[in-house]
This record gives structure tokens, sequence and C-alpha cells, in this order.
């Protein structure tokens, strides 16, 4: 097989590279080493920056988001008996958009098909070859039969466990990693959410989140020890610790039900650098990951698939070799920006097993500084709301 971009990964960051390279007369081909119904299976991210929203729009699948999607103006902050609230029009002119990575996915799928996209699923033995020459290819198996793409770029969408970025040699690529002493355990419910807009708590319980995918499923998370498994959390036992860490009236008014979804997520902030070797790029989680607080995993991934997709357009629509040249040193600057905004925001809502008496002490003068103070409130929207890109 032979296409101009070969794209390792089918989550939401190499389909929507798929589609947007497509929408600008670029042939790419997709290798995803599960089932369609496994991807779309997975429940993840729920809060989108206006940046993604564009990208959508762009690739022509904006549809179903703009009609199902629910804009957020703001977001809640509550710790001891205190609650705030971070107005994000007023800071920034800018809301968010609540719409799940599921139906982000959905939507990107449909529009590939539609368009006669080419998707190899079930792949194994995934390959990069001769990266670092003008004329890569990839190798893998499907059905038990060695396959080849002959392509000019290979695009490292793979995730945080793909093959892509080990394919950048290690006298090259530097890694930063933190790992934090704690998870999250996730539960989506066919339950009304709690409150209209997101409520981030800092208990003395640790912390706790409401979510929602809209008006009749409702998405929580609580911070759990890394030892736990869903299976050791009952959904009542679920349900009486979150309301044990949210503000009393919420917990008054709560509507539980059965949990339809329950996983456990570690946390983690990683970086590689760089994001390009030769003619890989690599795009998303393949290259970095954030702990979930901030909800920018999904939307670094698009802002990476951004600066790629101009980069390519340039490359095969003026000769210019500019934008690829600069896409590693492009995407990590405003990946870093959202690691700091992420490990902070983390840093400020959960409760650490090590935590002095004088560490909570800074963690509650940070959440009074940011209740009281609108130059923190603005920075707090800006960076919630999405780093321009
Ligand atoms: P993905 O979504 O991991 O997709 C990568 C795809 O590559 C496939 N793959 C391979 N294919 C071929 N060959 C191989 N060798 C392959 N290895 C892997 C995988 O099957 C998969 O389909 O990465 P992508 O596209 O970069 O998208 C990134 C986002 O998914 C991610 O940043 C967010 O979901 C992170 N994240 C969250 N982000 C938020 O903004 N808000 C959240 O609430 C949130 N919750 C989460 C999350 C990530 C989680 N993970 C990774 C476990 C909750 C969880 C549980
Ligand atoms: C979610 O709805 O899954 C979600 C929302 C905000 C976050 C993390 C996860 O910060």
């Amino acid at each position: 097989m032979r296409t101009q971009v070969a794209i390792i990964g089918g989550g939401p960051a190499g389909l929507l590279l798929s589609q947007l390279l497509h929408v600008n007369g670029i042939d790419s081909v997709i290798l995803e080493r599960k089932t369609r119904d496994y991807v779309l299976g997975r429940i993840r991210a729920g809060v989108l920056e206006q940046g993604l929203v564009r990208l959508m729009e762009e690739a022509g699948c904006a549809g179903r988001m703009h009609a199902e999607g629910f804009s957020h103006d703001g977001a809640l902050i509550s710790y001891g008996s205190e609650m705030f609230r971070i107005d994000f029009a007023e800071h920034t002119g800018t809301p968010v958009l609540i719409y799940g990575q599921t139906e982000v996915t959905r939507d990107l799928y449909d529009a590939r098909e539609k368009a006669g996209g080419r998707i190899e699923f079930e792949v194994d033995d995934v390959v990069i070859r001769d990266a670092d020459t003008d004329r890569p290819h990839v190798q893998y198996t499907r059905n038990g039969t060695a396959r080849r793409i002959d392509c000019e770029f290979v695009a490292g969408c793979d995730g945080f466990h793909g093959v892509s970025r080990q394919a950048i040699p290690l006298t090259v690529r530097r890694e930063y990693e933190k790992i934090y002493p704690f998870g999250w355990l996730g539960v989506l419910s066919e339950t009304p959410p709690v409150n209209h807009e997101l409520i981030y708590a800092n208990s003395e319980r640790g912390f706790a989140l409401c979510s929602m995918r809209n008006d009749h499923l409702s998405r929580y998370y609580i911070q759990c020890s890394l030892s736990d498994s869903p299976a050791d959390w009952t959904d009542e036992a679920f349900w009486e610790e979150l309301k044990r860490r949210i503000p009393k009236a919420q917990a008054d008014t709560l509507v539980t039900g059965p949990s339809i979804e329950k996983s456990i997520a570690p946390l983690r902030s990683f970086v590689t650098e760089p994001m390009r070797w030769g003619r890989l790029f690599l795009c998303g989680d393949a290259a970095h990951i954030v702990p979930p607080t901030g909800a920018k995993g999904l939307n670094t991934a698009a802002s990476d698939v951004h600066y790629l997709y101009n980069a390519l357009r340039e490359y095969y629509r003026d000769g210019s070799e500019a934008g690829i040249d600069a896409y590693s040193e492009r995407a990590l600057a405003r990946v870093w920006k959202a690691e700091r905004f992420s490990w902070w925001f983390s840093s400020l809502l959960h409760r650490y097993p090590d935590q002095s008496a004088f560490d909570l002490k800074m963690q509650l003068a940070d959440l009074e500084f940011l209740r009281a103070n609108k130059a923190a409130q603005q920075a707090m929207a800006e960076n919630y709301v999405g780093l321009p890109y």
C-alpha cells in the first residue's frame, strides 16, 4: 500500500489529523490496533476548548457537536465550607464545550468512513522504518499476514503505550515524568448532573469532580488510592464517598443510580522531546500526558494536530518545509504550558499522602488567593478555556 501520510493510531488525534488532511487533499492511511467499537468504548475527556471546536469545524465534523454539546461559561471550585465560581465569559469571553471524547471520536470515524478513508483495524507488530530518510515505510501484520505501507511522512498518534515514541533513538529522545501518588475513580451514570456547571472539590477526604455529558448523563470522579481497583468500590460506596467530598447543598440533592461505567486512571505528567525525528511526528498522548484535572489531554492532542496538519499542508501546497521544521518547537511550547497548568491545578485540589501541615496551609492560601483575586481568576480562566494557537 502507498500513501502520503501513514498515521499510527485511530484515537481522536489520528482521526482528526486524517480528516483534516483529507479536507486539504492529502491522502493518509490509519493503522489502529483495536476495533472501532473498542476505541468508542473508552470513556475519557468531556471538556473541549474552542481550538478543538474550530478544528472539528474545519474538518467538517461539527454538526452534531454543535447540536448536542453544552456551552459552559464557568466552573465551580469548593474547599472547606467555601465555594466560588471562575467566570470564563467575564475573564476571557470564551466558553468551553461539554461534548464527550467518545462522541468526537464517533463523529470523526463517521466522517472518515463517508469520505472512503482507509483505516486498518486490529493491526499488530507495527514497526516504523527509515523515518530518518525521505522514504519511510511502516510494517505491520493483520490477520496474521505481513503488510507494508510506503509513505512520505509518519504521524505517531498511538497514545502513551504506542510504538511511535520508541522509534526515536534514545540518543535523541529526552523524557520528563512525574507520577502522582493517587488515581481517579470515575463513574458514568444515567442520572441528571448535580449542577449545571462542573464542580472541582478539594475536601479533607480527597479530591472530587462533578462533571457531565448531557442532561441525563453524569460523570463523577473521586481521588482514590493507586492500590484500589474498580471492583473494590460498590456503587453505593462510591456515592457515599462522593457526597462526603462535595458541598452539602449538592450532596443533599445528588441523584444517584447504577453506574454504567467505572474505571480507575492513574495520574501522570509526561513529556518527550523532540516531537519530530526525521519524517516521524509525534502527536497527542504519544508525546505527552497530563493529569486530567485541567481537562487538557484531548485538547493538547488537538493543538498538536493543528500544528502538524498546517505544516503538512504548507509542504504539499507550497513546497515549504518551514512548518515541518518548526513543528516540535511550536507544539512543545504550548504543551509545557498545559503541563504547568494541569500540574498546578492538580496540586491545588488533591490530598497528597506526604502532605505536611505547612503544605496544607500553602494549598489553602493558594485557594483563598484564587477565590479573592481577579487577576488569579483571569489566569486560571485563560488556561482552562485554552491558550491560543
Ligand atoms: P489515544 O486516545 O490513546 O489513542 C491512541 C490510539 O492508538 C492506538 N494504538 C495503536 N495503534 C496501532 N499500533 C499500535 N502499536 C498502537 N498502540 C496504540 C490505541 O488503540 C488508540 O486507539 O491518544 P490520542 O489520540 O493522542 O488522544 C488523547 C486523548 O485520548 C487523551 O489525551 C485524553 O483522553 C486524556 N484523558 C482525559 N483528557 C481530558 O482532557 N479530560 C479527561 O477527563 C480525560 N480522562 C484521559 C481520561 C485518559 C485516560 N487514559 C489514557 C487511560 C481518562 C483516562 C482513563
Ligand atoms: C470529564 O467530564 O470526564 C472531565 C471533566 C473535566 C476534567 C476531567 C474530566 O477536568
